[in-house]
């Protein structure tokens, strides 16, 4: 598990940056109700609230949520007055937001999905359509709110659309994304029906945040094969940007614990835990109601331990506290009937006069009583069969450690599931997996049985791992990184096509007496789409081109790897020049007979041939495209990790059979191309541009990177997607690249 690594930047931009920072979650750390008509708000310390108050104390924050309680349209103004007060922006919810947004797909489809209980998720199209709206509330709220060059740190499942809303209103923004619990794998997340929406809006992001390196692991792969977007470790590329992807296991408030553990109340909690528990051994369970947490299967293993050793029905009580939550959902009603019942058995079955083995309370507990358990309990069962982290377990631990002014520490040992993020971090706990009864019973009789200085040496490396996790740090090291994340994007945006940019290129464009244009076809006039033969131009791209082509001393070129064919086929009636099979094949904008590169020594096919073709009967999903001077191997349909693995080791057996041939390998997007040496684009492009004043080149991948150094330094190049040294601008998309030439369009059929 990677810690939250160092932060590159010596001073902590999370206190120091001058950009307004702006958190939006589903809750606003506020509890708001009506009281005889008297509208009553008080701040709730929640673990996100505590984790953000070190980072409040540098710079103070603007909080954007909702206040958790449906508001009467006559009292939003005064709430919003009321809120505003303690720097809170609420948005409003109805009691169908609630059902839909929250409860049909919050909690009905993205949680259970992603803690992988499959059976469980119920999408439905109309919450569905909620939940977008919904999202586009908060984003609208964040938008009427936050000054320009705010930095804005959105949370968790609830609002996983909200950055690419932003983004697309504010490129400006930056945004940060964590979610707080699990990132499934792709194999269950591709389940998913809104799976391309909900990456789609990570994706408007500068960085987002996972609790443990597996999650952001299989957020990762889901980029790849849900979008086909091929991701390094620790960023993905998207729409001209780069999301950094990064890990930070979130802490507790230790001083806030630490605080409460110290005061008075507690003190005397713990004493009367002493009485009541006397001569007995306390294992305590603390968990909201959630089919996650694995609570049937902390009684089981309990109750295992008690099979084999019955006399421990009167030496050792678990005390399980469940705080109520989401009863309306007819899941977790069932729950609940399901542990009041393995309650009920084992008590029926071990209890006698006096003896309860099972205690149980199903209400939450004060912040004091819980530390007074903490600190009492001889083990801490925590179970869940997926938990994105588990805060109870870093609670316990801290709880028992060695504080000032506090004796007895380390009475107890933890027991930790290891499906729970926690288990990253808490590796000196014993470990379990809660499916596995008989292991859970042997450590949890481990547990019980535990020498004491195994125990304090256990339970003294744990705490030190809650301390060095504390929650204000973890908000800065992740403001930190996002802040350098947001930062490499926009000075990579210095080289992005701007408005002012595209204005002057169309005035230039317009005033030009000669202007040429050299356009690549996929990827930059037409988006990629999984299989070539499906690139078909459409309607309005044709207009364009020919609307272009039509103008006076103007000259547009498609530019493309694809075989003469398909440039023929597609834009031959349109009066624009066509070169096909990267430069070997061009033919004038009047139409008439291809000419060919004249000396090309295309010997090597054959023999190249048979190796690519071997290579394509073996990889499922992976086509040979044969053109007149080269052999193209696509691999955009293959698995993408396999395509990707084969086509490496394709490359190095083509570098070793090709040495001393006259043709060379150029590894493009998804494609792995043979062609004859000295055929590039760079030669058509060089051969076209005499008597031009105005030149603009468009590509989007390596094989247009020729094109630019071609043409001379005054040329407008531009690159879709990352900057490339040989192009001057880069711009989004094969979109953006449509609207920029309707734009010259348009200025040059603008009367003068
Ligand atoms: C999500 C992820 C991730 C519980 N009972 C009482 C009480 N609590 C407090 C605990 C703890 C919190 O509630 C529960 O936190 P968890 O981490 O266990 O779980 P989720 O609520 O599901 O939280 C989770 C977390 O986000 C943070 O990123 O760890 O994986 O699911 O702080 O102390 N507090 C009081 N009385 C109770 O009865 N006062």
């Amino acid at each position: 598990m990677s810690q939250p690594s160092e932060s590159p930047i010596a001073e902590s931009p999370g206190r120091t940056s001058p950009r307004p920072l702006w958190i939006a979650s589903n809750r606003l750390p506020v509890s708001l109700g009506f009281a005889d008509g008297e509208l009553h708000a008080t701040r709730s310390s929640g673990g996100l609230a505590a984790a953000l108050q070190g980072v409040a104390e540098g710079a103070p924050f603007d909080w954007v949520g909702w206040p958790g309680c449906p508001v009467p349209e006559d009292r939003r103004d005064e709430v919003r007055e009321r809120l505003a007060e303690e720097r809170l922006v609420p948005v409003f919810l109805d009691e169908e937001d609630e059902e839909l947004y929250y409860h049909g797909i919050a909690n009905q489809a993205i949680w259970p999905l992603f803690h992988y209980f499959v059976d469980k998720v119920d999408f439905q199209e109309r919450a569905w359509q909620r939940y977008v709206e919904v999202n586009q509330r908060f984003a609208d709220t964040i938008l009427g709110a936050a000054p320009e060059g705010a930095r804005i740190w959105i949370h968790d499942f609830h609002l996983m659309l909200v950055p690419r809303l932003l983004r697309q209103a504010r490129p400006d923004l930056e945004i940060g994304f964590f979610l707080h619990i699990p990132f499934p794998s792709s194999e269950i997340y591709r389940l998913l029906p809104a799976r391309e929406d909900l990456l789609l809006g990570v994706l408007g992001c500068d960085y987002v945040g996972f609790h443990t390196h597996d999650y952001a692991r299989h957020f990762r792969s889901a980029c790849l094969r849900v979008l086909g977007l091929a991701a390094e470790h620790d960023g993905v590329r998207f729409e001209g940007r780069r999301v950094g992807i990064g890990v930070h296991p979130i802490g507790i408030d230790v001083q806030g614990f630490e605080r409460t553990l110290t005061a008075p109340r507690t003190s005397s909690l713990v004493e009367e835990l002493k009485d009541r528990y006397r001569g007995r051994r306390l294992i305590l369970g603390v968990e909201r109601l959630d089919y996650t947490k694995g609570v049937a299967h902390k009684l089981r293993a309990f109750e295992r331990v008690l099979e084999r050793r019955p006399e421990l029905a009167s030496e050792v009580a678990l005390l399980q506290v469940i705080v109520p939550s989401r009863l309306k959902n007819p899941d977790y009603a069932a729950l609940k009937r399901e542990i009041d019942e393995c309650v009920g058995r084992l008590n029926g079955r071990y209890g006698s006069p006096g003896v309860t083995p099972v205690e149980y309370m199903h209400r939450s507990v004060d912040p004091e009583q819980l530390a007074a358990l903490y600190r009492f309990a001889d083990v801490c069962l925590v179970t869940p069969v997926r938990d994105g982290m588990n805060l109870v377990a870093q609670e316990f631990v801290l709880c028992q450690d060695e504080i000032e002014g506090l004796g007895d520490p380390w009475r107890g040992m933890l027991v930790l599931s290891e499906f729970a993020g926690a288990a990253h971090v808490l590796a000196r706990a014993l470990l379990v997996n809660p499916w596995n009864l008989e292991q859970s019973a042997d450590l949890l009789e481990d547990a019980l049985d535990m020498p004491p200085d195994e125990r304090a040496e256990r339970m003294r490396t744990m705490a030190d791992q809650v301390r060095a996790l504390e929650c204000t740090t973890w908000a800065r090291h992740f403001l930190d990184r996002q802040w350098a994340a947001a930062d490499a994007n926009q000075s990579h945006a210095v080289v992005a096509l701007g408005r002012d940019d595209e204005a002057e290129l169309c005035e230039s464009f317009a005033r030009a007496a000669k202007r040429v244009l050299f356009l690549d076809y996929d990827g930059t006039l037409r988006e990629i789409v999984r299989s070539p033969e499906d690139a078909v131009p459409s309607a309005e791209l044709l207009e364009v081109l020919a609307g272009l082509s039509a103008l006076p001393h103007t000259e547009v070129h498609v530019v493309s790897g694809r075989h003469r064919r398909d440039l023929e086929q597609w834009l031959g009636g349109l009066g624009v020049a066509l070169c096909a099979e990267h430069g070997f094949a061009w033919r004038s904008r009047d139409g008439g007979e291809w000419e060919e590169n004249p000396g090309i020594d295309l010997s090597w096919i054959p023999r190249v041939r048979s190796l690519l073709s071997g290579v394509t009967d073996e990889v499922p999903g992976t086509r040979l495209e044969v053109k007149p001077c080269a052999l193209a191997w696509h691999y955009r349909m293959a698995d993408p990790d396999y395509g990707a693995w084969r086509a490496r080791e394709l490359h190095s057996q083509l570098q070793h059979n090709l040495a001393n041939l006259p043709a060379e390998i150029v590894h493009g997007h998804r494609v792995i191309e043979v062609r004859a040496a000295g055929v590039h684009k760079g030669g058509y492009v060089a051969r076209q541009i005499d008597g031009a004043d105005w030149v603009l080149c468009v590509g989007d991948d390596r094989t247009d990177l020729d094109m630019y150094r071609a043409l001379p330094p005054e040329a407008h190049t531009i690159h879709v997607g990352v900057s490339v040294a040989d192009a001057r601008f880069t711009i989004p998309s094969p979109a953006r690249v449509r609207g920029l030439l309707r734009k010259l369009l348009e200025a040059a059929s603008k009367p003068a």
